[in-house]
Parts: structure tokens; sequence; C-alpha cells
């Protein structure tokens, strides 16, 4: 009773940066079981009080999002903390599809990432798909170990705007260059941006391999996306 939409906002966003999807979920502070978690306020949001997707998406989605990324730089939560977060908005972004698509909203992008052949560390990729999913993209993870022909493969049927190469090993990068010039011996190289990112990459390496784009973790992938889509479209 007499819950405003502002209070509603605040505790979607407050159990965002708590990582609790449902109200069985455990949060970092005590006591927070049987508490409503995002998924019953935000249907509480929409089938009861009609709230705005949008809004519910930008004003309380993503601001717990920011409010994640601040406390992780400040060392106030740690990156499995990061990943449940971004894994709640993430399905919450999914759950609301019927919504979206009924008020004509698209996903923000389309990316296809893949660990580069020979690689087999996949967590920071998986960190970066699910921040990436958090911030309205759609993403399409083909795993670890992909042969470049493979990724060609996907870009060919999936159309992303994005490909993303990650690889932690330092003979990765010879195959992120393979990717690339794969890419470009298919054709595909003009249809989609690359954006590499992993521990032997750096902004001068991925422009000298021919990439469009580095970035150093999550965020920063959200960001580069957000800023390279407009240079897409217009
Ligand atoms: C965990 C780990 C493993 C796990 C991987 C589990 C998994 N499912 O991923 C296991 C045990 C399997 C493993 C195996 C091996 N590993 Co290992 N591993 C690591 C370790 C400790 C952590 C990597 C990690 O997950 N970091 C955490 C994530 C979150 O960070 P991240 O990967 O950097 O990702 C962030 C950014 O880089 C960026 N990012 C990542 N990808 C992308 C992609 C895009 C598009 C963008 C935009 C951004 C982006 O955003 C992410 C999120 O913030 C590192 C050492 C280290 N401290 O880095 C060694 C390390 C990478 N491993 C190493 C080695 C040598 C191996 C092995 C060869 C060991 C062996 N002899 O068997 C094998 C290789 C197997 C293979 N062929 O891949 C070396 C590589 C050295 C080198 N010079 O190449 C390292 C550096 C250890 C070391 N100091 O020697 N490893």
């Amino acid at each position: 009773m007499g819950i405003t939409q502002e209070n509603i906002l605040k505790l979607i966003e407050h159990n965002v940066i708590h990582g609790r999807l449902t109200q069985e979920d455990m949060g970092l502070d005590e006591g927070m079981v049987g508490q409503p978690g995002v998924r019953e306020l935000v249907e509480k949001a929409v089938v009861v009080r009609h709230m705005n997707v949008e809004n519910i998406i930008s004003k309380a989605l993503t601001t717990g999002m920011e409010i994640v990324e601040q406390k992780f730089k400040a060392g106030e939560v740690l990156l499995p903390d990061v990943v449940a977060s971004a894994q709640v908005v993430a399905t919450t972004i999914e759950e609301l599809k019927p919504h979206l698509a009924k008020s004509g909203i698209k996903a923000k992008g389309m990316i296809v990432v893949a660990t580069v052949k020979g690689d087999f560390h996949d967590i920071g990729k998986h960190v970066v798909s699910m921040l990436l999913r958090a911030a309205g993209n759609k993403v399409e993870d083909l795993g670890n170990n992909i042969e470049p022909r493979a990724i060609v493969n996907a870009v060919r049927e999936e159309q992303p705007q994005f490909l993303g190469l990650s690889g932690q090993l330092d003979s990765s990068v010879a195959q992120m260059t393979e990717t690339i010039r794969t890419l470009e011996e298919s054709g595909f190289r003009y249809k989609v941006k690359v954006i590499v990112g992993g521990r032997p990459v750096s902004k001068e390496l991925a422009r000298s391999i021919g990439a469009d784009g580095y970035a150093k973790d999550g965020f920063d992938a959200v960001r580069v996306v957000e800023s390279m889509s407009t240079t897409v479209h217009k």
C-alpha cells in the first residue's frame, strides 16, 4: 500500500545490486531471503502497475548495473557478484522481451563472441557476454577454442554488428589475426566491427592486428559497443 512507482524502481535497482532474481535468493546482506526479488518486483511493476518497460530498464536495471560497476571499482564487491547482478539483469531483459516487442523496442546490438582457436579460457568472455546482455544487447556465445572458419560462418549466419574475440594466451593474438584475415578473405570483414579483448591484448595491439576496437573489461566493452553503434548507424 502506498508504494510509489519511484519506490518500486529503487527496490528493483537495490535487488540488482544484490544479485537477487527471486525472493528465494540471498543477497549481499543477511536476512534478504523471503523479500521480493527483481522478478517479483518487475512483475508487479509491469502487470499490476502497468509501468513503462523502458523506464524499468533505464531507471532501475541499468542504474543498478552502474552502481555495481562503481562498487566493483571501489573494491566493495567481487567479480562473481558482478556476474550475479549481470545475470539477473540479462534474465530480466529476456523475460521482458514480449513486452519489449509490443512497444517496438529491439535489442540494442547483436554481438557474436568467441574465444579463439587453441584457447580454452572462457571466464573473461563469460563476464563480457553477461554485461553486454545486461546492457540490452543480444549476444551469441560460440564458446572457446573456435576455429576462424567457424567464427566466419557464424558471422555469415547471424549477421551481427559486432564480433568479440577473446583470448588469454600469448598465442591467441596470432589466432585473432588469422580470424580477421579469414573474415577479410571471405568478404565479411567490413560487415562487422571486430572488438578484441583478453590478457595479451591492448589498444595498440588491437589496432595493429586490424581490429576495430578493444575493451579492457566488460564494462568497457559495453561502452565501446555503444560508442561504435552510433558510428555504425550514422
Ligand atoms: C583461470 C585460468 C585458467 C583456467 C581456465 C578456466 C576457464 N574456464 O576459463 C584453466 C585452469 C583451464 C587454465 C588453463 C591453462 N592456462 Co590459464 N589461466 C587462468 C588465469 C589464472 C585466470 C584467467 C581468468 O579467468 N581471469 C579472470 C577474467 C575475468 O579476466 P580476463 O580473462 O582477463 O577477462 C577480462 C578482460 O580481459 C576482458 N576480456 C576478456 N575477453 C574479452 C573479449 C572481448 C571481446 C572483450 C571486449 C574483452 C574481453 O574482459 C574480461 C572481464 O573483465 C590466468 C592468469 C591470470 N591471472 O590472468 C592463467 C593464464 C591465462 N593461463 C596460462 C596458461 C599458460 C594456461 C595453460 C597453457 C596451462 C597448462 N600448462 O595447461 C592452460 C591453457 C589451456 C588452453 N589451451 O587454453 C597463462 C598464459 C601465459 C601466456 N603467456 O600465454 C596465464 C597468464 C597464467 C600464467 N601467469 O602463466 N587457465
